[in-house]
This record gives C-alpha cells, sequence and structure tokens, in this order.
C-alpha cells in the first residue's frame, strides 16, 4: 500500500496515528505531495482524489481511498479485529458520529479558518480567500473546544470508554490548533488533560513531535 501524504499535515496525521496504532507501518510506503507548491490540485493528483486532499491511500489492486475517516476505517477492518472504528453496532454509530462532529465543529473549521484568513498554502495556493467566513469558522472551532471539553468531563474518551477514531480526529484538530497558534482556552481542562493523556500515547506522540516544526501546515 502507499499512502500519499504531506508529512507534517494535521489530516495526514489521522492515518498515520491509525498506522501506528494498528501496528500496519510497515505495509505502508509515503509519497509526499507538496501542497505549498499545489501539487495537489494538479490534473495528476486529481484523478486519484477529485476531492484535492491529502491523505489518499493507494491499494495495491490500484484503489483509491481518500478521507481520513474511509481510510481509517479500512485500516481498522484489516485483520478482522477493529479497536478503532467500534465493534457493535452501537460502538460503530457512536465512533462514527463523533468522528464526524470532531470534523464538523473543530478539525474542519479550523481548517477553513487556515485556508480562508491567514496565508494558508500561499498565493498560488489559495486563489480564493474569504477572510470573513474564515474567523467565523475559527470562532465555530473554539466552541468546538467548549462542546468537547464538556464530553470529556463526563467520560474519558470522545466516544465513550475506549480510545477510538473520534479521539483521532479530535487529535488531529487540536494538532491544527497548534499549528495556527489558536489555543484551547484555559477553562476547558477536561479537554486539556485528556489530551496530555493522549500524548502519552506512542502513536500520538511521535506524530504531534512531528507536526510541530516552524513551517505552516496544510
Ligand atoms: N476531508 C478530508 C480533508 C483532508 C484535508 O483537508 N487535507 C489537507 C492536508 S492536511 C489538505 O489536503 N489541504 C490542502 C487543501 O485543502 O488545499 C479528509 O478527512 O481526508
Amino acid at each position: 500500500m502507499k499512502i500519499h501524504d504531506w508529512p507534517t499535515g494535521p489530516y495526514p496525521a489521522r492515518v498515520r496515528i491509525a498506522l501506528a496504532e494498528k501496528n500496519l507501518q510497515s505495509r505502508v510506503r509515503f509519497v509526499t505531495v507538496d501542497l505549498r507548491r499545489g501539487e495537489h490540485k494538479k490534473p495528476e493528483f486529481l484523478a486519484k482524489n477529485y476531492s484535492g486532499t491529502l491523505p489518499v491511500l493507494e491499494l495495491d489492486d490500484g484503489t483509491f481511498l481518500a478521507e481520513c475517516t474511509a481510510i481509517t476505517e479500512y485500516l481498522d477492518a484489516l485483520d478482522g479485529a477493529p479497536t478503532l472504528t467500534g465493534r457493535t453496532p452501537r460502538e460503530k454509530g457512536l465512533i462514527h458520529m463523533m468522528s464526524k462532529r470532531a470534523e464538523l465543529e473543530l478539525l474542519d473549521a479550523i481548517s477553513v479558518y487556515f485556508h480562508q484568513a491567514t496565508p494558508g498554502l500561499g498565493p498560488d495556493v489559495e486563489i480564493y480567500q474569504n477572510a470573513e467566513w474564515g474567523f467565523h469558522q475559527r470562532d465555530k472551532a473554539v466552541r468546538g473546544m467548549h462542546y468537547f471539553d464538556g464530553i470529556l468531563k463526563t467520560q474519558p474518551f470522545v466516544a465513550g470508554e475506549a480510545f477510538s477514531m473520534a479521539d483521532i480526529t479530535v487529535i488531529g484538530g487540536l494538532i491544527f490548533a497548534g499549528l495556527v497558534k489558536l489555543p484551547v482556552p484555559a477553562e476547558c481542562e477536561a479537554l486539556q488533560a485528556w489530551y496530555k493523556g493522549m500524548l502519552e500515547r506512542p502513536s500520538v506522540r511521535d506524530r504531534v513531535a512531528m507536526s510541530e516544526p516552524t513551517g505552516a501546515p496544510a
């Protein structure tokens, strides 16, 4: 399998954490797509992922899987023993819902802020920007942090009693928040304590360390 990604990006981090959690790193080869040069918007890449985003998993039979959620579900199912996406219908439903919510309310909102209200990937890539929309999404992300703080006051993990893909999605959000310098509000103590716990997992610690260079993310 190949993974087309950008090593320090917050979305690619989600798949890299999932790979490490499933101990699958040795089964994939990473191919870097240069976001700053806009390689992800070129026809050659769009043929792999119409949405023009990373990461993309390329299977040995030539199938391309985009979207972190879809890729994580695929990787988690490979060994027949899912640990990230749920075993029972209830677990699967809750994990999917909370992961989607983490995208909508946190990670994707920060991404919109980055692309719309900051220099983003630079003028050659950010050909349309709407700063007002970007700031609106930034504020939405801060509300999302308060929402997840409330969730984590009542349960140890984002989707309940066990670590899951939903935690990974919130981690992606906080990685991106760090990169755009959007701090978790001090009063969100449960969210901060949960993140501290997440950083003790090797899969997360290694990824966060990798996403910290001074260069801006995607
Ligand atoms: N919904 C997608 C979003 C992926 C995404 O936005 N990836 C970033 C990389 S960190 C990207 O490709 N950004 C470039 C752009 O939007 O121009 C997913 O979950 O995989």
